[in-house]
């Protein structure tokens, strides 16, 4: 059974407040071209199909439009919600697109859709939190999000005998993260792989970079497109897997192409306009984040940029008095950190000494009330 491993398309972000609905345009045809030459038997999409809750009216033609396309190919398409989507919206019209053999996951009510393609059965399991799966399973402690997914999968009653495709969106404990997606609450939100042991392939989103989990059978194919700085020089792709009926497992990548790229450049003002530096063309239209060192400001650098950059994304400089601004963190380290972790660094900077247990828990608590609102 030949598959294609998606996620995270999050249809309609924006990126530094520039739509990316052209780009996935561009990489969604793309990806049709790829399933058109591979010919799977299964597409999953493993959540995060759209980047909020309640899509633009562009991001719900796209994803019309992609899955009209996809019901014109043979293969059968399984969807799942991730954090970012609803999975009631999601699941709009799905008994009625299921005879179009494209397949989206109910919300969770204790039990699981599964499918069967070629003698593999496929789950589907949406993305859940702990209190999404306390109300079915009472008499089960259920406080992490590992104790949600072992509760979850253990009612699906997993025959090891057969080829079993579990599709879900969590963190694997050990994934490396990039800056795109959003980070939990006191990093509780970790799932340990051994969770997945009865699986023959967990087709995982959330992760934005394409990635095996300890081994090849749990994989984060990643997203499409880079959609943060910190992906700049990641490769994104689609997973190609095959599963044949000895669960011989066997994965591929095939590298997806964007329209524009997104690039991270770093020179005084002098360097990165000399004709020598960006040859004219290279880029003109790559999303770019440009990094000054000059010691002084350059009046209206944006302006004086944009003709060379037509897709300046971000500038900022790297010079004695941004090192010496005192910040708390690289920016980098601030999006990968969680809330509590961020306040930790930031009462010690304050305090000189760090929280005691019992504030870390105070604490917890109330960034996870304001956080469920
Ligand atoms: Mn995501």
């Amino acid at each position: 059974m030949k598959f294609i491993h998606l996620s995270d398309l999050h249809i309609g972000k924006r990126v530094n407040e520039i739509s990316m609905i052209e780009e996935q345009e561009h990489i969604l045809t793309q990806i049709l071209q790829i399933i058109d030459s591979e010919n799977p038997d299964a597409i999953i999409i493993a959540g995060d199909v759209y980047d909020k809750s309640v899509p633009t009216t562009e991001a719900v033609e796209l994803l019309d439009s992609f899955l009209f396309r996809l019901s014109k190919r043979d293969a059968e398409v399984f969807i799942i919600s991730g954090n970012h989507d609803s999975s009631e919206r999601l699941a709009f019209g799905s008994r009625l697109i299921d005879q179009s053999g494209i397949h989206i996951a109910p919300v969770y009510r204790g039990e699981v859709a599964k499918h069967t393609v070629k003698g593999v059965h496929i789950y589907l399991l949406p993305f859940i939190k702990p209190a999404h799966v306390r109300p079915y399973f009472g008499s089960e402690k259920i406080n992490t999000y590992n104790d949600a997914l072992s509760v979850a999968v253990n009612a699906m009653n997993i025959d090891t005998n057969q080829r079993n495709i579990l599709v879900t969106h969590q963190f694997v404990t050990g994934s490396s993260r990039t800056e795109s997606e959003d980070v939990s609450v006191g990093g509780t939100d970790n799932i340990d792989a051994e969770v997945f042991a009865d699986f023959d392939y967990v087709a995982l989103g959330h992760i934005h970079r394409p990635q095996s989990c300890g081994s090849e059978k749990i994989r984060y194919c990643g997203t499409p497109l880079k959609y943060s700085f910190s992906e700049a020089k990641d490769e994104k792709s689609v997973t190609v897997g095959e599963l044949d009926e000895n669960k011989n497992l066997t994965i591929r990548t095939i590298p997806l192409t964007p329209k524009h790229d997104m690039v991270e450049l770093k020179g005084s003002y002098d360097e990165l306009t000399a004709k020598s530096y960006y040859d004219g063309t290279t880029y003109r239209e790559d999303y770019v984040h440009i990094t000054l060192t000059d010691e002084d400001d350059i009046p209206d650098a944006v302006g004086k940029l944009r003709p060379i950059y037509g897709n300046l994304m971000k500038l900022d400089y790297d010079n004695q008095r941004t090192r010496a601004d005192g910040q708390l963190l690289p920016e980098a380290q601030v999006e990968t950190k969680s809330p509590l972790e961020l306040f930790g660094d930031f009462y010690r900077t304050q305090n000189g000494q760090d929280m005691t247990d019992e504030q870390q828990a105070y604490l917890l608590g109330m960034i996870e009330s304001v956080w469920e609102d």
